[in-house]
């Protein structure tokens, strides 16, 4: 696969890629989703890595509830666009309003970073994710996981976008899941 692909997300059909999820719960008992939404992944791709979990201020949204936030490493041999419905059907299971939930509060919410070294903007799906160079609250837990992934469209290393990030988000370690 080339680095810089623009594809239509139907192409990508073949063998197993390696994709980076963001995580997030800012209603209920937020670790007990996370660890619910883990679980349910699991069932549908193999887990590569898993960061620790981080608590965080809310960026961009007009709520005052801290966010739960980690992120996890899967390989699957979906297309994308599989990918996003198995991701829509698991955020459905866990209560979440898939249509009408954007940016509300919400017991769990599954963003795709990365898949591969995709580029695609297709309507549905923008990959990579248009706001994660922004975010703290990812760069953060994808960092520990994946310090070395070049940003297929920034063309940096995850370290190097974080430490770049002049951000004065709250980003605090918790540990791990379990
Ligand atoms: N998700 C958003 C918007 N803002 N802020 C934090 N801290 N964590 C999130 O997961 C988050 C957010 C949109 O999905
Ligand atoms: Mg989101
Ligand atoms: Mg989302």
């Amino acid at each position: 696969m080339t680095e810089h692909q623009i594809i239509n997300s139907d192409e990508c059909k073949k063998s197993s890629t390696d994709c980076f999820l963001s995580i997030g719960c800012n209603k209920g008992d937020c670790l007990k989703n996370i660890r619910e939404a883990v679980k349910l992944l699991h069932r549908e791709f193999e887990i590569i890595n898993l960061s620790s979990i981080y608590i965080t201020s809310p960026l961009d949204i007009p709520c005052t509830n801290f966010f739960i936030n980690c992120v996890v490493e899967i390989r699957t041999s979906s297309t994308p666009l599989n990918l996003l419905n198995k991701i829509h059907n698991i955020e459905s299971l866990m209560g979440k309003d898939v249509l009408f939930n954007h940016n509300q509060i919400r017991p769990i919410d599954i963003d795709i970073l990365f898949f591969g070294n995709y580029i695609i903007n297709d309507g549905k799906l923008n990959i990579p994710h248009k706001r994660l160079h922004l975010r703290k609250f990812v760069l953060t837990p994808l960092c520990e996981i994946a310090p070395d992934f070049i940003h297929p469209v920034i063309k940096k290393r995850i370290r190097e976008i974080l430490a770049e990030l002049n951000s004065n988000e709250f980003v605090y370690y918790i540990g791990n899941l379990d």
